[in-house]
C-alpha cells in the first residue's frame, strides 16, 4: 500500500528518491513512453481520449498509477508513493520558497535566453534532461516560464468552490458543461481554472501536451487525482458520470484509449472509468484522507462511557461537522482508553 505524501512533508531521503526513480526511468525508457502516450491522446476518434470531458479524472488516475508502479519497480520499492504537489497551499508563496522547486526536487524557473526559457540549474538542467521535443524543431531541454503572462496559481478557495459542487460531470460532458465538478476541476470553467491554470503557470515545457516531460506533471496530477478522491469521500452523489450520452472513451464503461487494446506504447490492459472509481482499492492513499478502517476500543480500565467530548471524528470534507459519539465499554475496572488504527498505527487516546 502506498502512502502519497504532499512534497512539503517529504523526508530528504523521499525527496531524493523521487529524483533517482525519475531518472532511473528515463533511463531504462520507461519515462518517455508516459510522454508519447499522452502527445497522442488526440488519436481517438471523436475526442481528446484524456481532456475535455468526463474521462478526464479516470484517465489521469490511472496514467499516473502506471508512473507510480514504474517508479516503485525502479527503486525496488513496492510502497513508494507518489507525491503531490498541493499547488493552492503553496499559491501565497514566491516560487523560490517552494519546497517543489528547489535544488534537490525539480529545480527552479527557467531562464530567458535567446527566446528560449532553459533550465540551467538542479537535476533536470539542460545537459542533464533530455526532452522529447513537443514538435519539430522544437528544444530537447526543459523550459519554465513561471507565471509569465497568467494570474497567480489557484488557491483553496478555488479548489474549495470546485469541491462543493454535487455532480460529478453534466451534459453536454465536454470542455462547457457548467456545475461540473470535473470541468470545474480540469478547469475549463470557474474563476480559478484550476488544472488548466497550473500548466499555464509553470510553462514552457508544461504547455504542449508532451507536458509529462516535466516531472512536476506527475505532481501536479496526482493533487488534482487527491482532490477528486477527496470529493469522492465528501460528495453525496460521488458516482461517476455519464453512464451512457458522453463522447466515446468518455462513458463509465467505455474503454479509454490507449487501454482500450490499442497497443500503444505497450498498453495491452483494458480499462474503463469504473475500473479506476476506488482509489484505494488500486493501492494507494492520500496523507489527507480519513482512512475508514476498523477502530478497536481496548479497555484498560476506566470509565464506562466516553463522552463526545472526548471521542470526535473529524471529518476531511468541509461541508461535514465532527461527529461524536458516547460509547458504551463493558469492563470492570478504571483507566484508559485506546483506539488504534490501522494500517497507519496512528492512535487516538481516549482518556475515560
Ligand atoms: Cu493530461
Amino acid at each position: 500500500m502506498a502512502i502519497r505524501k504532499s512534497v512539503n512533508s517529504l523526508t530528504a531521503q523521499e525527496r531524493a528518491d523521487y529524483v533517482r526513480g525519475v531518472k532511473l526511468m528515463k533511463a531504462n525508457g520507461r519515462y518517455d513512453r508516459f510522454v508519447r502516450i499522452h502527445a497522442s491522446v488526440q488519436r481517438t476518434p471523436t475526442i481528446n481520449a484524456a481532456h475535455m470531458g468526463p474521462a478526464f479524472l479516470p484517465w489521469h488516475r490511472q496514467f499516473i498509477l502506471e508512473f507510480e508502479r514504474d517508479l516503485q519497480s525502479a527503486l525496488g520499492n513496492p510502497d513508494f508513493g507518489l507525491p503531490y504537489w498541493d499547488w493552492a497551499a503553496d499559491s501565497s508563496l514566491a516560487p523560490t520558497a517552494m519546497s517543489v522547486w528547489q535544488l534537490d526536487l525539480l529545480g527552479p524557473n527557467g531562464t530567458s535566453e535567446a527566446g528560449r526559457n532553459p533550465v540551467l540549474s538542479g537535476e533536470f538542467r539542460r545537459g542533464q534532461w533530455v526532452i522529447v521535443p513537443s514538435g519539430p524543431g522544437q528544444p530537447t531541454f526543459l523550459e519554465r516560464t513561471f507565471a509569465q503572462d497568467t494570474p497567480s496559481l489557484p488557491n483553496q478557495a478555488g479548489v474549495d468552490a470546485a469541491l462543493a459542487l454535487t455532480l460529478y460531470d453534466t451534459p453536454p460532458f465536454n470542455q462547457t458543461s457548467t456545475n461540473s465538478f470535473r470541468n470545474q476541476l480540469e478547469g475549463w470553467v470557474g474563476p480559478q481554472r484550476l488544472h488548466n491554470n497550473v500548466h499555464v503557470w509553470v510553462g514552457g515545457s508544461m504547455s504542449p501536451l508532451t507536458s509529462p516531460n516535466d516531472p512536476v506533471f506527475f505532481l501536479h496530477h496526482c493533487n488534482v487525482d487527491r482532490i477528486w478522491a477527496q470529493w469522492q469521500l465528501c460528495s453525496s452523489t460521488p458516482q461517476y458520470l455519464p453512464v451512457t450520452g458522453g463522447p466515446t472513451g468518455h462513458n463509465r464503461d467505455d474503454q479509454m484509449w490507449p487501454w482500450n487494446g490499442s497497443g500503444f506504447e505497450g498498453r495491452t490492459t483494458r480499462v474503463r472509468p469504473r475500473d479506476v472509481d476506488n482509489h484505494r482499492a488500486l493501492g494507494y492513499f492520500y496523507d489527507t484522507e480519513v482512512r475508514r478502517q476498523t477502530v478497536t476500543l481496548r479497555r484498560s480500565g476506566g470509565a464506562r462511557f466516553v463522552s463526545p467530548q472526548s471521542l470526535r471524528l473529524i471529518s476531511p470534507c468541509a461541508s461535514q461537522a465532527p461527529t461524536s459519539s458516547t460509547l458504551f465499554i463493558p469492563s470492570q475496572t478504571g483507566g484508559v482508553l485506546r483506539a488504534e488504527r490501522t494500517p497507519l498505527n496512528d492512535q487516538i487516546t481516549v482518556e475515560g
